[in-house]
Parts: C-alpha cells; sequence; structure tokens
C-alpha cells in the first residue's frame, strides 16, 4: 500500500482529492479526466519502451503498443478532419517545439501574438526556447477593442517576412479567424501553425471554427477543454508528416508515452460522442453566464466578454491587483489564476487581471444558476477581503456547494 510505503506522497495525494472536491476551480485550462483516462495513465503501458513508430520501432515487444498508437493516430486524424496526426508528444510545448523543428532552422523569424496581449511562452518568448532558437516578431491585440488586429497583423507579416506565423492564446476570449491568418500567411509567404491547446474541445464541437483544413501545423495540448490526459498533440498536412514525425523522435523526443497515448486514444473516442458536444456547449454557456453576472456586479471584462470557455477581469477600477485575489478567493475555495491584461502596468508576478474558465466546473456538472452564485461569492469575498469571519462563511457555502457535484460525473 502506498500509505505504508510512502505516507508523504500518500498524505499529499489525499489532501490534493480532498481539495479537489471541495472547491470551485476556474482555471481555464484544467479539467477533470474520466475514469478510463485516469485508468489508462496509470496503466502498466508504462512498463513499455516503445521509440519509433508503429511497425518501426526500436524494440521488441511492441505488437499492443502499435495498436494502441495505430488507434489513437486514426481517431485523432477522423475527430479533427486531419490528414495526418502525430500523438507522441509530451506536452503542448513539445507539439510547438516539433512543429517548429520542422520547417525552420535557428535564427529564422516568427511572428506570434506577445504573451502581453494573451499569447502562450512558446510563441517566441525571449527566455523561452522558441525565443532563444528564432527570432521572435509580436503581434498585439488593439487597444481600444482588446481583439486582434488583423490588418496590424498582416502589416507586420509584411514589413517583417516571417518564416512562419503562429496563432493561438492562453488568455483570448474571442474566436480566432483562422481564415484571415491564412491569408495573411498566404500573402506574406508564411508557415502557418494554429495552436489550439485551450479551444480544441470547442474546434472538435464545431463551436469554434477549426484551422485543420487551412494552418501547415495544427498544435495542441490534449487535457483543457479536449479532457483528455496531459499531454500534446500535432496535426499536419501529408507532406510534411515525414517531417514531423522525424521532428518529435528522433528530433526532440526518446520513448513515447504510451500509457498517455493510450489514454489520448480513450479521450478522442469520448470526444466523438454527442454528450462531449453538449459539454462544449455548457461549457460556453456557462462562462459567458458567469461573465454576465460579474459585469453585473461591475467587474470590466477584457474585451467586454466571451465566446469561448474563459475571460479575464481587469481588476483596476476595483482597486485590486490578481496576485491579491487569487490568493483571497483561494482561501475560501475558489481556485483562479492572477494573469496579465493587454498592455498590463503591472509585472506578471502581479498583474491587474484574473483569468476565469468554466471547462472543469462543467465537467462537474454546474450549470448557468450555478454560475449567478459563484459570481455572487467572487463578489463578496473581494469586496470583504479584510474580515475574516465573512470569508469563513463563504468557505463553508463554498464547501457544502462544491461538495454535492462529484468528480467524475462523465465516467
Ligand atoms: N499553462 C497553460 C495555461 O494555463 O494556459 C498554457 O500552457
Amino acid at each position: 500500500m502506498l500509505k505504508d510505503v510512502d505516507n508523504e506522497i500518500y498524505t499529499a495525494l489525499i489532501n490534493e482529492e480532498e481539495k479537489q472536491r471541495n472547491t470551485i476551480d476556474l482555471i481555464p485550462s484544467e479539467n477533470i479526466v474520466s475514469k478510463n483516462v485516469l485508468k489508462l495513465m496509470g496503466s502498466i503501458f508504462t512498463n513499455k519502451y516503445a521509440e519509433g513508430y508503429p511497425g518501426k520501432r526500436y524494440y521488441g515487444g511492441c505488437k499492443f503498443i502499435d495498436e494502441v498508437e495505430n488507434i489513437a493516430i486514426k481517431r485523432a486524424c477522423i475527430l479533427f478532419g486531419a490528414e495526418h496526426a502525430n500523438v507522441q508528444p509530451h506536452s503542448g510545448s513539445q507539439a510547438n517545439m516539433s512543429a517548429y523543428f520542422s520547417v525552420l532552422k535557428p535564427g529564422d523569424k516568427i511572428l506570434a501574438m506577445d504573451i502581453l496581449s494573451g499569447g502562450h511562452l512558446t510563441h517566441g518568448f525571449k527566455i523561452n526556447f522558441s525565443g532563444i532558437f528564432y527570432q521572435s516578431v509580436f503581434y498585439n491585440v488593439d487597444k481600444e477593442t482588446e481583439t486582434i488586429d488583423y490588418e496590424q497583423v498582416r502589416e507586420i507579416a509584411l514589413k517583417e517576412r516571417p518564416k512562419m506565423i503562429v496563432c493561438g492564446a492562453s488568455s483570448y476570449s474571442r474566436i480566432i479567424d483562422f481564415e484571415k491568418f491564412y491569408d495573411i500567411a498566404r500573402e506574406s509567404g508564411a508557415y502557418l501553425l494554429t495552436d489550439i491547446a485551450h479551444i480544441a474541445g470547442l474546434v472538435v464541437a464545431n463551436l469554434h471554427p477549426s484551422p485543420v483544413h487551412l494552418a501547415d501545423f495544427v498544435t495542441s495540448t490534449t487535457h483543457k477543454t479536449l479532457r483528455g490526459p496531459r499531454g500534446g498533440l500535432v496535426l499536419c498536412r501529408r507532406e510534411y508528416s515525414h517531417k514531423l514525425d522525424s521532428s518529435i523522435i528522433p528530433g526532440i523526443q526518446g520513448g513515447p508515452l504510451m500509457h498517455i497515448i493510450a489514454a489520448k486514444a480513450v479521450a478522442f473516442k469520448e470526444a466523438m460522442t454527442p454528450e462531449f458536444f453538449e459539454y462544449q456547449k455548457q461549457i460556453i454557456n456557462n462562462c459567458q453566464k458567469l461573465c454576465v453576472e460579474l459585469k453585473k456586479r461591475d467587474y470590466r471584462i477584457v474585451s467586454g466578454g466571451t465566446d469561448n470557455h474563459l475571460f479575464t477581469i481587469d481588476l483596476r477600477n476595483k482597486g485590486l491587483k490578481g496576485n491579491e485575489c487569487e490568493r483571497t478567493l483561494e482561501k475560501v475555495g475558489i481556485i483562479t489564476n492572477k494573469n496579465l491584461i493587454p498592455y498590463d502596468p503591472q509585472p506578471p508576478a502581479i498583474t491587474s487581471g484574473l483569468r476565469i474558465g468554466t471547462p472543469l466546473a462543467t465537467s462537474r456538472g454546474m450549470k448557468e444558476n450555478d454560475m449567478e452564485l459563484i459570481a455572487e461569492w467572487i463578489d463578496e469575498t473581494l469586496k470583504n477581503r479584510e474580515n475574516e469571519k465573512i470569508l469563513k462563511d463563504i468557505a463553508k457555502k463554498v464547501r457544502r456547494f462544491a461538495r454535492e457535484f462529484p468528480i467524475y460525473p462523465t465516467s
């Protein structure tokens, strides 16, 4: 028993389980996997080395491993309508790295959304590998609308002539117009990489336009709205399949995590069901309702609202900072994360924003009326942040409420 062998880790596990049950988690990149996905992540597939690809491994004994990876690849292609899929990236960062390595050389130029506007570390941030290996130039959201200014992207692309344009974000609540990015990439002679890590589930459910028929490479994580195991995925056109596969192994990875690939296969199957479509619709409904309820309470939302699973609150009119709100909300059992707002005057460790998302709460079965309650608790908590007694009362209510929603409603 784990408890007897390693009581410290056992205790942390039990505490984390309890915390997950007792809190409302509004971090937009987190979710709860099904029991089957969870089971495979802890399965004996982890015992097997399988460097290479199905039918071309550097190890014997891969018969069943090959079956698993072939199924995962086939399902990923069907799910997204892709010509080729690689299911081996250990993470979204490695998915992006492999897409860059497929067609770029060190020193090439990439154009991506600035992290200050909602982009990701691996989109050319100066101290990330992507900013170290490549020359990065950035586009930002418009100061007024706080949405992507496609004309600005076009102008920068034509002036800078990047080898690759990257679109997709970690904190952007509006529909991304992949057609426009495609046109800009064509006009400026750049490859197009779309990183759909956050919105993959919405794309599968047709609730966000798909970039798959437009982009040269589509990268994703599998654990956010897609609700699979923690990991990465790359889709591309058949013409890049060899380059992509060899950029993953031998390029940047060794042995694939076969227990994770098996879990990805199951998650892809789950994502093909009508229930998954309903789930994605509910994520958006919940997110929009929570946004409206917070606006009623005079919270300013970046870009004025949301079309997807997340939004960012601009806390400046309340005289608050992201870090203190994250801390205070955690005290009552509401888990969020501080986030930069566009053109944020605060540094990343403080921030003027709080990022909020509904994929995990929706997986637990929460609906629009629950969002009203949550908005009220967020507001009451932030208004009474100095009042320990009120915070304790809210914490009790949050705990009671959270426990009404089991962790595994979908399995
Ligand atoms: N860390 C992820 C997120 O929270 O958006 C992106 O990698």
